[in-house]
């Protein structure tokens, strides 16, 4: 019954921020997706009988790799595979799937925001008990197996009609294809009060971009809280996305915000990306930073049934904003620092220190799943909206009024050769020690640093997570070379600048955050490093 397959190592399966991407043509290599996931099961304990999640975002490659997967799951003992109807689960739903069936884990089949096609990308990720991201110390014990694994487990059985609801058996596992919305909208239902959203009369426009959140959107804002027909832009997944990048930014989401800017805009507009786990917020005539969205949901939480107790705490990755502080100082809880990565956010979540967390790269979420989720950040949105029965723009002037504003502007360079990146950040990192007390374009540099992060629950130290310069008066610009990119490198470059309640609130980014991106290229020599006169993506 089972059948053992020789194998070599494949040697760049490291995961990176959140599991490994890859090119579909490296996934397609022999033994290459194999592999990866039975290295997965190699470094895992408690399989036999196990329950076993399985979901994507429906991009290119999904259901082949799900047929693969379900074939090994059976072979390695799981007792019983739960896979999405089409293959489709949101990262977000499938971590809320994981939880609700007690499941040892997950399989995750996305590259997020990436482009998908036959020549684009594709990943994998291994989600843990508690419905999150694969911390560390498994990725790390799963990279180690990738480069000694010599066969891999597998079942003869036929390929599972992934679109016909029910249980079949391959070998001796039950497989059960579920309805990959039902058990997700009813969490949101709870969390948030959906009759005072129907009953507020907001208008909206929701980009899914062609990836998978159409069918969520639809059922949640059309169908259970009586959107327009419509409302949902892109609503049906695509293996390509219809050749768009699913990244809900101001780049790729242009026409939202076009949309959102226009004379007749909607009251609420919002997009997501490849997986679902990211989000996009812009009101009428007001896009909010997610940074400014974790504060600003942090600040107003509580008029969500789901939140009304309060919060335990506020996390953040050390690139986002210092915005989210602020609300945390003011309302007496704790702020977590943590390097970039969900994953890092789930300890706190079942440590019960934080409620609410949030990242720059466009993701929010709560302890309700461990994922970050972009159809909750909408729902609170439009909860808040009801509740308060006030703009997006007026909430946002309310909010820096009361806590002052962070400009805040991400630079990307994207597809840098990953030679010339290293470099710039090795030369970087040789002259920190040097920089406290110098002056840069009219800056005072106060500290620098690179990110090192402890996890307060279990001790485990995280290094090299970014490198930080301070300035005097609490502006800041932040390097990193992004985890998430399958070519080249691609470096970020994130500025802040702090301007304290009562002064200027209602200026520019680009004329306020001038100055730091003098002092960034001064200090790290972007343009001599990477030969560009300027960023790719500005978000
Ligand atoms: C992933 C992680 C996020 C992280 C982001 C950063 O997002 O899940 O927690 O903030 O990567 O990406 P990078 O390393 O490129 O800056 P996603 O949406 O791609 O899964």
């Amino acid at each position: 019954m089972t059948r053992t397959v020789a194998t070599t190592p494949h040697t760049d399966q490291k995961p990176g921020t959140s599991g490994l991407r890859k090119k579909v043509t490296v996934f397609q290599q022999p033994n290459y997706a194999e592999n990866f996931i039975q290295s997965v099961f190699d470094v895992i304990d408690g399989k036999q009988g196990a329950t076993l999640v399985i979901g994507g975002d429906g991009r290119f490659l999904n259901r082949a790799v799900i047929q693969k997967a379900i074939r090994i799951a059976a072979a390695n003992g799981f007792g019983r595979v739960v896979v999405g109807r089409g293959g489709i689960l949101s990262t977000p739903a499938a971590s809320h799937m994981i939880r609700i069936r007690k499941a040892l884990g997950g399989l995750v089949l996305s590259a997020s925001h990436n482009p998908g096609g036959p020549t684009e990308d594709f990943g994998i990720k291994y989600n843990i008990a508690n419905g999150g991201p694969a911390p560390e110390q498994v990725t790390d014990a799963l990279y180690a197996r990738t480069k000694t694994i010599d066969r891999w487990l597998t079942v003869d059985a036929d390929d599972v009609d992934l679109d016909t609801l029910g249980e079949v058996r391959v070998g001796g596992m039950t497989v059960e294809v579920v309805d990959s919305v039902a058990d997700y909208a009813a969490l949101m239902e709870e969390l948030f009060d959906f009759p005072a959203i129907r009953a507020a009369g907001l208008t909206m426009a929701f980009d899914a971009m062609s990836a998978v959140t159409g069918p969520y959107a639809t059922e949640i804002l059309e169908n259970r809280l009586g959107f327009a027909k419509g409302t949902v832009r892109n609503g049906t997944p695509l293996e390509d996305f219809g050749g768009h990048h699913p990244d809900p930014n101001l780049v790729h989401a242009h026409e939202l915000y076009e949309t959102m800017m226009a004379a007749d805009a909607p009251d609420f507009g919002a997009a997501s990306d490849g997986d679902g786990d990211r989000n996009l917020i812009i009101g009428r005539h007001r896009f909010v930073t997610p940074s400014d969205s974790l504060a600003m949901l942090a600040a107003n939480a509580h008029l969500a049934p789901g939140y009304k107790e309060g919060l335990k705490g506020i996390a953040r990755s050390m690139p986002t904003s210092a915005a989210a502080d602020r609300v945390a100082e003011k309302l007496g809880l704790p702020i977590f620092e943590t390097p970039t990565g969900w994953k890092f956010f789930g300890n706190l979540l079942d440590a019960g220190m934080a409620t609410i967390c949030g990242e720059e790269s466009a993701g929010t979420g709560s302890d309700h799943v461990r994922e970050k989720d972009g159809v909750w950040a909408v729902l609170l949105w439009l909860n808040i909206l009801a509740a308060r029965g006030e703009s997006v723009d007026a909430i946002a002037r309310d909010h820096w009024a009361t806590y002052g504003r962070n400009y805040y502007a991400r630079h990307d360079y994207e597809g840098v050769e990953s030679d010339r990146a290293d470099a710039l950040m090795a030369e970087l990192r040789g002259k920190l020690a040097d920089l406290p007390g110098t002056t840069v374009a009219g800056l005072t540099i106060a500290e620098a640093d690179d990110f090192a992060y402890t996890d307060p629950t279990d001790g485990s130290v995280s290094r090299n997570q970014g490198v930080r310069i301070l300035f005097e008066g609490g502006s800041r610009v932040v390097f990193r070379l992004s985890g998430t990119g399958t070519s080249g490198a691609t470096l970020r470059v994130y500025l802040e600048r702090y301007e304290p309640a009562g002064e200027d609130l209602d200026r520019e980014t680009d004329e306020m955050l001038a100055d730091i991106v003098a002092a960034a290229d001064a200090i790290a020599g972007i343009v001599r490093h990477t030969a560009r006169t300027a960023p790719d993506v500005i978000t």
